[in-house]
C-alpha cells in the first residue's frame, strides 16, 4: 500500500485491470503505454478516484524513448517499489515455417528486448534502495508449445528464464520476482494477434467462460501485498475449463 507501482501496457487488458486494482489497493501509479488518449482516460478515470498518477507515453521497442522516460521521471516518481512488465502482444498463428518475419520481430523487441530495457532501467535502483518487486507478465504458452504459438510461447519461456535469472541475481537483496502465467484472458489479445480480424478473435473464447483482466490483476496485488519474506516466485492462472496451453474443453 501506497508503493510506487508502474505499469507497462496500463492502456488496455491486463495491464488497465492492474492500474485499477493497483489503485483500489491504494497505490501511486506510473502507468505507461504508445496510445496518448488512451493513457489520459485512465489517468483521468483513477485521479478522480483519489489517486495519484503519472503517465509516460512511449513504445517499450524504443530503447532511447524508455531511457529518456525513465530518466525523466521527477524525484518524487523516482523510487519505483513496483515494475509490472505487462506490455506485449501475440502476432499471427501460423506454422512457424510460415511465419512473418515482421510480427517475429514485433513479439521478440516487445514482449523480450521491451521487458528486459525495462529490467534493466528500473532494477537498479530497487537494488541500491534493498527494495522492490518486479511481476513480469509470462504466459501458459511459456510453459509448453501449441499449434500456431512457436515465436509467442518462446517469447514467453523467455520471459520464464528472464524472471528466474533475475530472481537469482536478488537473491541476496530484498528484492521479489514474480512470473504471472495467465491463460485463455479475454482482452484486445487476439484483436491484436489476428491483426484485427474480431470475428476470428472472437472464436478464441467461444464455448468457455475465460479470465478477465480484474482475475490476473487481483493475483498481481496480493503477491504485492504479501509479507516482505513471502516471495509468490510463479502463478499459473488458467480459466476452469482449460487444462494447458492446448487443452481447452469448450461447451
Ligand atoms: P491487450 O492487447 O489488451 O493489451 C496489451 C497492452 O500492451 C496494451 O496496453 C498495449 O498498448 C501494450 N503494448 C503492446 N505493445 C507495446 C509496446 N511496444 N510498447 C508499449 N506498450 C505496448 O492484451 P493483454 O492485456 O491480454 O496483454 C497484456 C500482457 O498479457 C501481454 O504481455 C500478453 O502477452 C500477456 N498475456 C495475455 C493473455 C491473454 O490471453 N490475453 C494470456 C497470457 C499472457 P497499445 O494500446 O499501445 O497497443
Ligand atoms: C496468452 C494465452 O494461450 O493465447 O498468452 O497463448 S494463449
Amino acid at each position: 500500500m501506497n508503493k510506487i507501482v508502474l505499469i507497462t501496457g496500463a492502456t488496455s487488458g491486463i495491464g488497465m485491470a492492474c492500474a485499477r486494482k493497483f489503485a483500489a489497493n491504494g497505490d501511486k501509479l506510473i502507468l505507461t503505454g504508445r496510445n496518448a488518449t488512451r493513457l489520459s482516460e485512465i489517468s483521468a478515470e483513477l485521479k478522480a478516484k483519489g489517486t495519484e498518477v503519472y503517465t509516460l507515453k512511449f513504445d517499450v521497442r524504443n530503447r532511447e524513448s524508455a531511457v529518456e522516460a525513465i530518466e525523466g521521471l521527477p524525484e518524487a516518481w523516482k523510487n519505483i517499489d513496483v515494475l509490472v512488465n505487462n506490455a506485449g502482444l501475440a502476432l499471427g498463428l501460423e506454422p512457424e515455417y510460415e511465419g512473418s518475419f515482421d510480427d517475429w520481430d514485433g513479439m521478440i523487441d516487445t514482449n523480450i528486448k521491451g521487458l528486459l530495457t525495462m529490467t534493466r532501467l528500473v532494477v537498479p535502483g530497487m537494488v541500491q534502495r534493498n527494495s522492490g518487486h518486479i511481476i513480469n507478465v509470462g504466459s501458459v504458452a511459456g510453459d509448453a508449445a501449441y499449434a500456431g504459438g512457436n515465436v509467442y510461447c518462446a517469447t514467453k519461456a523467455a520471459v520464464k528464464a528472464l524472471s528466474d535469472g533475475l530472481r537469482i541475481d536478488v537473491a541476496n537483496t530484498a528484492i521479489r520476482v514474480t512470473n504471472l502465467k495467465p491463460g485463455l484472458v479475454e482482452t484486445n489479445f487476439s484483436n491484436v494477434r489476428f491483426h484485427g480480424d474480431s470475428n476470428r478473435a472472437a472464436n478464441v473464447y467461444k464455448g468457455i467462460q475465460p479470465l478477465t483482466g480484474d482475475d490476473i490483476a487481483d493475483v498481481a496485488v496480493y503477491a504485492s501485498n504479501a509479507p516482505a519474506h513471502v516471495q509468490i516466485a510463479e502463478v499459473l492462472i488458467l480459466a476452469t475449463h482449460q487444462a494447458s496451453g492446448s487443452v481447452i474443453v469448450r461447451k
